[in-house]
């Protein structure tokens, strides 16, 4: 699979090569003008699907990746989607896809794609060579990144398993909208104080980049915590892990979180976790203000497949991935060159 990117004066320029080029397959993911010492420049990024023959190990080729085997928990895991897929299979004839479609659903396939995606897909494209497989696939692995503009909601909560990356991305967050809108006035909201490191961790950093920060535990601090939250612009909440039976819901009722308005919950997990592992968190996690999902350790994953099986199981966007345990130069908003880079060459954002 690849992904270019293409320069000219005009957008009309910039299709007719990208046309000339690659032909109809091409699908266009992104168009950016720009100007480049007092000159217009437009860039268009296009995916393209690869050749016969071509790109289908791109993931063992490239190793860009942290994870460089599959583990044989992952083998395992492979071989019972394996035998799922076989009995599904016969419903799937792989003939009346084209040789490029064809290509794309079996390379899904290995990278760990659930075959109720698979075979939806494959019902997009049977008999239609013209239709692009990625172009089918944007439809599924919908995007909303983490731009200041795009969030207007006031207070985000971050909720996900222990250890997923929830407080570190929250700060990144914090950090990267101040950057952005130096005037307005950010809090950090930890309600989840009781564990000694994370709270250290939250209120070091909000001493140092001057954020405001307080602590909540029970309703009667929330519902003070709904009044207060009018001081702000932005509240960044981090939410507990939730560790054995507890659920979100459970949790956000028994505190009376919904005293507090303008809320919208982002759900932070990794591809680290199976598909098994990532449904039942999809479940525990469950809230009717879920709005996106934080990819985090994207650096320590060895296939993506996840992120395309999640958001088709919870129709939820993709807002932001991160990539590294220190807080600078780990995250990007998810964009779409970045998030096909990432299933198609296995390559993080630079
Ligand atoms: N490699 C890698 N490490 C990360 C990433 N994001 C966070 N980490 C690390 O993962 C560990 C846990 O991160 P936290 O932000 O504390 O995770 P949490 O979800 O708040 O954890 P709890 O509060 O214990 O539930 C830390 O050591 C982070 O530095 C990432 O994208 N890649
Ligand atoms: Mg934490």
């Amino acid at each position: 699979m690849k992904v270019k990117t293409y320069r000219g004066r005009s957008v009309q320029e910039v299709l007719q090569q990208v046309k000339l080029e690659l032909g109809e397959d091409a699908v266009i993911l992104n168009t950016h003008n720009y100007q480049d010492g007092g000159r217009n420049v437009c860039e268009v990024v296009v995916a393209v699907e690869p050749e016969i023959g071509e790109g289908q190990d791109v993931a063992e080729n490239t190793g860009d990746t942290g994870g460089q085997q599959w583990s044989s928990f992952q083998q395992q895991l492979l071989q019972f989607k394996d035998q799922l897929f076989s009995l599904i299979r016969p419903q799937i004839d792989m003939e009346r896809l084209s040789p490029r479609q064809r290509q794309l659903v079996k390379y899904l396939e290995k990278e760990g794609v659930d075959p109720e995606v698979l075979v939806k897909l494959w019902d997009k494209l049977k008999d239609r060579p013209q239709v692009s497989g990625i172009g089918e696939l944007s439809r599924i692995v919908s995007l909303k990144p983490w731009d200041s503009d795009k969030w207007q909601e006031k207070c985000h909560a971050l909720v996900g398993p222990h250890g997923v990356g929830k407080t570190s991305t929250l700060l990144r967050m914090a950090m990267k909208f101040k950057q952005e809108n130096p005037g307005k006035k950010i809090c950090l909201l930890n309600a989840d104080a009781h564990q000694g490191k994370g709270r250290l961790f939250l209120k070091h950093y909000a001493e140092l980049s001057d954020l405001e920060y307080w602590e909540v535990a029970g309703p009667q601090d929330w519902s003070w915590f709904s009044e207060k939250s009018r001081d702000y612009d932005k509240v960044f909440i981090d939410v507990p892990g939730l560790g054995g039976n507890k659920d979100l819901s459970t949790w956000w009722s028994e505190n009376g979180v919904d005293v507090l308005s303008d809320v919208c919950i982002h759900l932070v997990m990794s591809p680290l976790y199976s598909n098994i592992q990532l449904d039942a968190f999809v479940k525990k996690f469950f809230s009717v203000k879920r709005a996106s999902v934080i990819w985090t350790k994207l650096d320590e994953a060895c296939n993506f497949g996840l992120l395309i099986n999640t958001s088709f199981f919870t129709g939820l966007p993709i807002s932001l991935i991160t990539y590294g345990a220190g807080l600078k130069n780990s995250m990007s908003a998810a964009r779409d060159k970045k998030i096909w880079k990432l299933i198609f060459k296995h390559r993080l954002p630079d």
